[in-house]
């Protein structure tokens, strides 16, 4: 199928020559500049068009073979996108990789000069936004038809820098010079009401009219989302918000009132231009919610506009569509489809509210009572009132589903109804997604399980078989084989091919050769040869990473702990024979979010006084790396010995990071929590060092009263790491730090800290028996190829979305 011929387009050439020629007519049509006068930025844009161009044939394709064969689609909702560059990844998705490098010397320049141009999309917090990334990655990749819809935020999350070791915040105007991966498509955009009144609608009991008070516009704008070793090239959608011609004010613009002029423009606007950095608490703001809406009512209405394309029976909806909601953030959607249906297209109410809860499935991805969010009702009186009639509708049919099974048992009625009635009446997003969908999944095995047996016990209780566990993945290519190709090239030649880049199970191949010498040599040299790129430190010492958010869940409190204890334990014996490290941390911390942000100033602290230390410094080095993003992770990883993933059990839902660290050959040091579990079963208990209490005892231990002092008292070490903060060792820095530790210390660090700190000593022995780290890292990488996102997205198929693939045909 060529769908070029049909409109006598030439064939886009595949060799070095017909590219080079391709990025000449670029730079000279489309950036109307020659090579003697253009930019850096004119050759990054002219190269990102001229492999974006490659790609949107087979765009086209796609779009036609899906159009054709009129398939059950898959759309993932979500609030965040964590993309990450987009150059590197087009060039090897679309198979250009070495010929651009040729190409591009006409250029005068070199391939990864014009690479570091490249900025990535920062349009996410961490974990969540990264695995949409890497879930839609896979869906192209498996041949899914697929669309992915989220917000074109104008700053993404922002740009952090240390000032006197302190975290502060830029913005990130990470478009400011275009963005030439986008594909503009005005011609979809939509139209999205807040606020105003509800009236009735004569003769019908359910149906109303709404009267927004405010109108804004959805322009969507599209990226391409190729599949690897395959033809399918899917996209995410993104909207932005833009005031109406209306909202601009001429005449007062003619008055001289410039700000006034604008005012309703710029309220409209304001809905797309800031990611919230803050994920994890409810922060009680109505453009939250407002931004929540905008997302889900512009992606439904696009959604509808294409199911109308190729059918016309609402029966039929629920079979060609199903829409996965990444978090509550998109929930709101699930009664702006039944006002869809009800009001705009005269759907019967029972009858829509099938469709509906057919259409959607949920995946909860945090067992953190903050992060799962309400909603005061009277914020959606004024911004949604007509959802809120929805929702209380909604909520009286579930509450008499629930009376029905559990007669009399108002406790429970009182538990489930989606909105809470303690203190100010809230709507519970969460209840509101478990009632209005067909599928409930957890993101790993124990978080699946804590979600049944705790934050919504009562629900798996009525509906059993809708929840579900899918355990998170990460894409091989961008965190393998982009990010780290020296151990690529050494896996390939290894296996014999690379064909384990999207049948990650082959790994188990590598095997074989964890016992050969001169295998286990190369891979050694592979992994020093990464950290000297990185540059962190010493290359012959330890590197060990914690790199993910700051929050004390995760505990970089104890990490932190544990150096400095290695801090006195220099002190006191310089002589000693003490395992070089370099302890590397990168993450944000939310701006508001003065706990987490002191325990970086802290890290700085310790770092700053232990460089100064002229008995510590050559056996320890703290290095914080700035503005952690998708970008520097995929240098930090490949260069990773030991992985940190210290949360305390039951509190990381599933964590990725970890994955990827273990596929990249770093050996995890970490609780039996998330998909530490699941990693530790496959790599086998001897290849992962495992400490600390788990989620029932970490429990048992809150519920029965946990006083951190006791563990201070009865530790020596501990006291002193501790009193070292206070008595202000390091620059007078962290007793906020330390006076919560010794308070509440909510995640139960200092019970953890002997075990931990026994586990690290362990991490020393290995690591002076070079073979047998060596050994270990190998059968990491060789048993993580269960975590591959291809994997992820094939559960997500069988089990919840019941899709097949559709193939896209190549060129004749
Ligand atoms: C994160 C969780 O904290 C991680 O454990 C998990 O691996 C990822 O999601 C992906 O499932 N998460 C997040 O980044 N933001 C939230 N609001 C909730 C969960």
């Amino acid at each position: 199928m060529d769908l070029r011929q049909g409109i006598g387009l030439r064939r886009l050439g595949t060799t070095a020559d017909e590219f080079q020629q391709d990025l000449l007519s670029s730079l000279y049509y489309r950036r109307g500049t020659t090579v003697e006068s253009a930019s850096p930025r004119d050759a990054y844009e002219a190269l990102a068009m001229t492999v974006r161009d490659r790609l949107a044939d087979r765009r086209a394709r796609t779009a036609a073979a899906h159009f054709a064969s009129n398939p059950r689609w898959v759309y993932y909702l979500s609030a965040e996108y964590l993309l990450g560059a987009q150059l590197e990844q087009n060039l090897l998705y679309s198979g250009t990789g070495e010929v651009a490098a040729e190409a591009v010397k006409v250029l005068g320049r070199s391939l990864e000069e014009i690479e570091d141009l490249d900025v990535e999309p920062g349009l996410g917090n961490g974990g969540l936004g990264r695995l949409a990334a890497c879930l839609v990655d896979s869906m192209a990749t498996r041949d899914i038809p697929a669309v992915g819809y989220g917000i074109r935020y104008d700053f993404g999350i922002f740009r952090q820098t240390l000032e006197g070791g302190a975290q502060a915040e830029r913005p990130d105007d990470w478009a400011f010079q275009g963005n030439p991966w986008e594909f503009p498509a005005p011609d979809d955009r939509q139209t999205v009401g807040f606020y105003g009144h509800t009236e009735p609608i004569a003769g019908s009991p359910t149906r109303k009219r709404w009267l927004p008070g405010e109108i804004v516009l959805g322009e969507p704008s599209h990226m391409l989302v190729p599949g690897y070793g395959t033809e399918t090239v899917n996209i995410v959608r993104l909207w932005r918000a833009r005031g109406s011609e209306a909202s601009f004010d001429l005449s007062r613009f003619s008055a001289g009132q410039y700000a006034e002029a604008v005012q309703e423009a710029v309220r409209a606007e304001n809905i797309s231009k800031v990611l919230y950095p803050d994920d994890s608490t409810e922060l009680g703001r109505e453009l939250r919610l407002k931004q929540q809406y905008f997302l889900c009512s512009c992606s439904l209405r696009d959604i509808i506009r294409r199911f109308r394309l190729r059918n016309e029976d609402w029966d039929d909806f629920a079979d060609k569509t199903v829409i996965q909601l990444n978090d509550t953030h998109p929930t709101i959607a699930i009664p702006e489809l039944m006002r869809l249906l009800v009001d705009e297209y005269e759907v019967d109410w029972d009858k829509a509210w099938s469709i509906t809860r057919r259409t959607f499935a949920y995946t909860c991805h945090t067992l953190l009572p903050e992060a799962l969010e309400t909603w005061p009702v009277h914020l959606f009186e004024r911004l949604l009132p007509r959802h809120l009639e929805i929702i209380y509708l909604i909520n009286m049919l579930f509450l008499r589903e629930v009376e029905a099974h559990f007669p009399g048992d108002t406790d429970r009625i009182r538990r489930m109804s989606i909105i809470g009635e303690e203190g100010e009446r809230r709507v519970r997003m969460a209840h509101l997604a478990v009632v209005g969908t067909e599928a409930v999944n957890g993101v790993a095995e124990l978080h699946s399980k804590l979600l049944r047996e705790t934050v919504l016990h009562d629900f798996a209780d009525l509906w059993p078989a809708k929840f579900q566990n899918v355990t998170n993945g990460v894409s091989p290519r961008r965190f393998v084989k982009l990010a780290n190709p020296r151990l690529s090239d050494l896996i390939s030649e290894g296996l014999g091919d690379d064909s384990w880049l999207n049948d990650l199970d082959k790994l188990a191949g590598l095997e074989r050769l964890a016992g050969d010498a001169s295998f286990a040599e190369r891979w050694r040299a592979v992994k020093r040869a990464n950290k000297v790129d990185l540059a962190a430190g010493d290359p012959d010492a330890l590197t060990d990473v914690m790199i993910k958010r700051f929050h004390e869940y995760k505990r970089q409190q104890l990490k932190l702990l544990h150096v400095i204890t290695m801090y006195h334990r220099i002190r006191a014996n310089p002589t000693g024979d003490w395992v070089p490290r370099v302890v590397l941390f990168a993450g944000k911390a939310a701006p508001a979010y003065h706990a987490a942000k002191s325990i970086i100033r802290l890290i700085n602290a310790v770092g700053a006084t232990i460089a100064a230390d002229p008995v510590v410094a050559p056996y320890l080095k703290v290095v914080f790396a700035e503005n952690y993003n998708v970008t520097l992770a995929e240098r930090i990883i490949p260069a990773a010995d030991l992985s940190e993933q210290i949360s305390l059990a039951g509190k990381e839902a599933s964590g990725t990071g970890n994955m990827k660290l273990a596929l990249n050959g770093a050996i995890t040091i970490g609780t039996l929590d998330g998909a530490n579990i699941e990693i530790r079963a496959r790599v086998g208990d001897e290849n992962f060092f495992l400490f600390g209490l788990d989620a029932y005892q970490a429990a048992d231990m809150q519920i029965h009263g946990y006083h951190p002092r006791e563990f201070y008292d009865r530790d020596a070490e501990l006291k002193l790491a501790l009193d070292s903060i206070t008595a202000g060792t390091f620059a007078g820095v962290g007793h906020e730090v330390a006076e919560s530790l010794l308070g509440w210390d909510e995640y139960l660090t200092l019970a953890d800290f002997r075990s931990y700190l026994d586990s690290q000593e362990e991490v020393e022995q290995t690591w002076r028996d070079p073979e047998r780290w060596t050994r270990m890292s190998i059968l990491n990488t060789a048993h993580s190829g269960f975590f591959s996102a291809d994997r992820t997205v094939a559960d997500y198929a069988a089990r919840i979305w019941r899709v097949a693939p559709v193939t896209v045909p190549r060129e004749d």
